[in-house]
This record gives structure tokens, sequence and C-alpha cells, in this order.
């Protein structure tokens, strides 16, 4: 993948003469048009794609004001073709640093596609450690009532229960929005299918926390000797980062509620809600294709606690899935870059036209969702 040096002979010699002339300084200020946006969240999944093989994502470096300050630039590749974005951890910095991104000067992403790329917990009936998942829906699933644990009413299942209802299990009553997000399904499934090439990394650790799973036959999935794989299935935001059999089995409950049945709840995070209400914001405006988006997600910790453990021993024990997660965003998402840049011409500079609804609950982007009440505006697009 990295860039041809006999493509660099057949440049013109005048572009390349000004290029040195106009020198680093205006270079730097030119306006990004990636073919390839990753999204980090924090420095361990940034830096697992510095120093790959692959490509060199600290070969420029541009600073967008209004980024994090612990994470200023943007990186990319020589050609600018892919570069890397680090947007801070948790809903708020999720949104703001996207929208920062898309509304710079310094940035055109009118046809870049996103690879979010973060790592999460795992849902241990669905998928294991180490697995790299891929995901239809983002459901935020913490937008809802809650009353503390010690005074749940009888009769309750949980102290968690959708704004606007009375009761756990009921479809909410009012809509802020950014419940759910839909993205397209056709490319999630040509990202799977690549991501499947790559060979991903496991370890001792990990698999004997795995076993640790083997007690209960629901968790079947965690306990999977083959070790970590690529999986289709869906992801949860919240700002509080949730544990535990109780609040997993609320939660996979408010997934099937929101999505009327259609996500399978898998991974658990703190972002990508905010991050794809503010690519939906930017694809209302144009200056995003909100069917460029694909949302990769690796397990590094399950969710809830296995058989004769507390959920809090769950919580503070160590974490031998970190290790694996991070490896595996680089090992699994290379194929989906590598993917991209060698069908640009064939394939994704013209996009892949999803066959789902995508977009939010509400309907923003025009069309009908394929859950929740409906459109709001009629279906039709924003003018
Ligand atoms: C880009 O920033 C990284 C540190 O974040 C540094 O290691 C690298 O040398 C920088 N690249 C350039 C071209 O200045
Ligand atoms: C952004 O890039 C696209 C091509 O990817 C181009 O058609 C469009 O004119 C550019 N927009 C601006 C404002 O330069
Ligand atoms: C996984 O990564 C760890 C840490 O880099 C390494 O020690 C181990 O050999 C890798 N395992 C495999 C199966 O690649
Ligand atoms: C999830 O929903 C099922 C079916 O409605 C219910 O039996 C169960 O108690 C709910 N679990 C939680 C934790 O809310
Ligand atoms: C989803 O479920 C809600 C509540 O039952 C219902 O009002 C809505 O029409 C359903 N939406 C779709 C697309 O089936
Ligand atoms: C969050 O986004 C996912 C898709 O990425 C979507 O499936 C989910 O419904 C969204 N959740 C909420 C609550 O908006």
């Amino acid at each position: 993948m990295a860039m041809n040096p006999s493509t660099f002979l057949r440049l013109p010699l005048l572009p390349l003469l000004f290029l040195c002339l106009i020198g680093v300084e205006a270079a730097s200020r030119a306006v990004i048009s990636p073919r390839v946006m990753i999204i980090s969240m924090f420095t361990s999944e940034a830096e697992a794609w510095y120093s790959i093989p692959e490509f060199n994502l600290l070969a420029r470096n541009i600073s967008i004001p209004g980024l994090p300050r612990q994470f200023p630039h943007v990186h990319c590749t020589h050609d600018g073709t892919i570069c890397q974005v680090t947007i801070g951890e948790g809903e708020i910095n999720a949104a703001v640093s996207l929208s920062t991104l898309v509304y710079s000067p310094l940035t055109n992403l009118t046809s870049t596609y996103f690879l979010i790329a973060g790592i999460a917990g795992v849902n241990p009936k669905i998928a294991t450690l180490g697995s790299v998942t891929f995901a239809r829906f983002a459901v935020q699933v913490a937008m809802q009532y809650e009353v503390d644990a010690r005074e749940i009413p009888a009769g309750f299942s949980s102290g968690y229960f959708p704004q606007g209802s009375k009761a756990p299990g009921q479809f909410p009553g009012t809509l802020y929005g950014t419940e759910v997000y839909e993205v397209n399904d056709a490319l999630r499934r040509l990202a799977f299918d690549a991501a499947r090439k790559g060979k991903l990394n496991d370890t001792a650790a990990a698999m004997q926390l795995r076993a640790r799973y083997a007690k209960s036959p629901e968790f079947a999935a965690a306990n999977k000797v083959s070790g970590p794989s690529v999986v289709l299935c869906d992801t949860a935001t919240s700002d509080t980062f949730w544990d535990g059999k109780l609040l997993g089995e609320a939660f996979e409950n408010t997934t099937r509620v929101f999505t009327n049945g259609s996500a399978v709840y898998c991974t658990t995070q703190q972002e990508d809600n905010a991050t794809l209400e503010a690519l939906m914001r930017g694809a209302m405006v144009q200056l995003v294709d909100f069917s460029r988006i694909i949302v990769m997600r690796s397990a590094s910790d399950f969710d809830r606690q296995p058989i004769g453990e507390t959920t809090v021993q769950q919580l503070l024990g160590p974490t031998p899935g970190f290790g694996p997660a991070i490896a595996n965003l680089h090992l699994a998402g290379v194929e989906v870059v590598r993917m991209i840049l060698q069908g640009w011409d064939t394939t994704f500079r013209h996009g892949v036209k999803p066959s789902n609804y995508v977009g939010d609950i509400l309907g923003s982007l025009g069309g009908d969702p394929d859950f929740g009440p409906g459109s709001i505006f009629g279906g039709k697009p924003p003018s």
C-alpha cells in the first residue's frame, strides 16, 4: 500500500518546484481530503496505527484548531489519502471533535470514508475478547430515566426505563433524536469480508479469561476456543461505563425496544452515537456522506461477569483482552483501509449504495427509519 516510487517520478517537474517554493508552512495549511479517516478515541487506539509496516500516518501532522488539546493534530500519510484523528473519550468529546473536523476550513470530507476504530466491552452471549465487530446500529442505551437501584419499584426489571414511558420495556414517549443510528449495511458487509483477511492477535491470558465463561451455555460465544474472530453485531453507547449481568440484560432490552428488535446488543462503548450525530449533522449540509461510515469495535473486556464472580470483581479485575483488542484494530482495520484504497476507482470513489435506511431515528437525512415511530419530516431530505 506504500506509495509506488514510480508515481513520484511521473509527477511533472513544475508543480514539484512550486511545492518546494511554497514550503512546508503553506503546504501544511492546504485543505486535506483523505479517502479514509481513521477515528481513534484515546492514545493506545491511535498508537495501534503508528509504526505499522503498511503506511506512515506520522508523515504529515495537520493542526486543526478546536480539536482536544491533548490531540491537536490530524495525522496523515505523505500523499494525504489516509488520515487519523484522536477525538477524546465520552460522548461530548466525540461530538465536538467530529463537528470541529467537519466544519474546519482545513478539511474537505465530502467523499471521505470514516472508520471508527475503537475498543469496547462485549456481550459474552455474542462474541469474545479480541474479536472485531462491525455494527449496523448504534444505540444510546442510557438515554433514559434512571432511578437508583435501591428505589426500584416492585415489578420493574431495571432502574432504567425510556423517557416518556411508565416502565421498562415500553417504547420511549420522548425522543431526543440521538437514540439510534443506522449505517450503510452494504458497506459494513464489504468491510467485514475485508477484515476477515487479517490474522488476529490473541494471548494466553485472554484465553484464560474466556475459559471462565465455560460454565454457562449462554456464554458459548465468549468461551470460543478458536479465539477472536470478525463479527457482525451492533454497538451500545453511554457516557457511563456500565458493567454487570443486570445492566447488560437491561440494555439488551433497551436495544431491542429502540430498534424494534433489529439490533443485536453486542459491544459497549462511550462515543459512537455522538460521533454519528456529528457526522449526520455534517451530512445534512453535504459536508459528509453518511453512507461512508464504518463502525468497527474490537472487544477488550466483557460487559458482565462469568458465573461465580461479582460485577465489581469483574469490572476491577485484570483486562487481558486490552492488548489483543488494540492490536486487532490495526490487523483487521488495515484490510478495510486497503480495500477502500485499492478499490477507489472501481467502487469507492462513487460510493457503495446502501440498500437499508441510513440515518437517525427522526429521519433527519430523509427516508423513513425502519425502527422507531417513523420520520418526523415526512421522509423528505433536508433542503
Ligand atoms: C508528527 O507527530 C509525531 C508525534 O505525534 C512525531 O513523532 C512525528 O515526527 C511528526 N511528523 C512530522 C512530519 O513532523
Ligand atoms: C471537496 O472535494 C470534492 C471531491 O472529493 C470536490 O468535488 C469539491 O469541489 C471539494 N469541495 C471544495 C469546497 O473544495
Ligand atoms: C499478540 O501480541 C502480543 C503483544 O504484541 C505478542 O506478544 C503476541 O505474540 C501476539 N500474538 C499473536 C498470536 O500474534
Ligand atoms: C428484559 O426483558 C425481559 C422480557 O421483557 C424481562 O423478562 C427481563 O426481566 C428484562 N430484564 C431486565 C434486566 O430488564
Ligand atoms: C416500532 O415500535 C413502536 C412501538 O411499538 C411502534 O410505534 C413503531 O411503529 C415501530 N416502528 C416500526 C418501523 O416498525
Ligand atoms: C447509536 O448509533 C447506532 C448505530 O451506529 C444506532 O444503531 C443506534 O440506534 C444509536 N442509538 C441511539 C440511541 O441513537
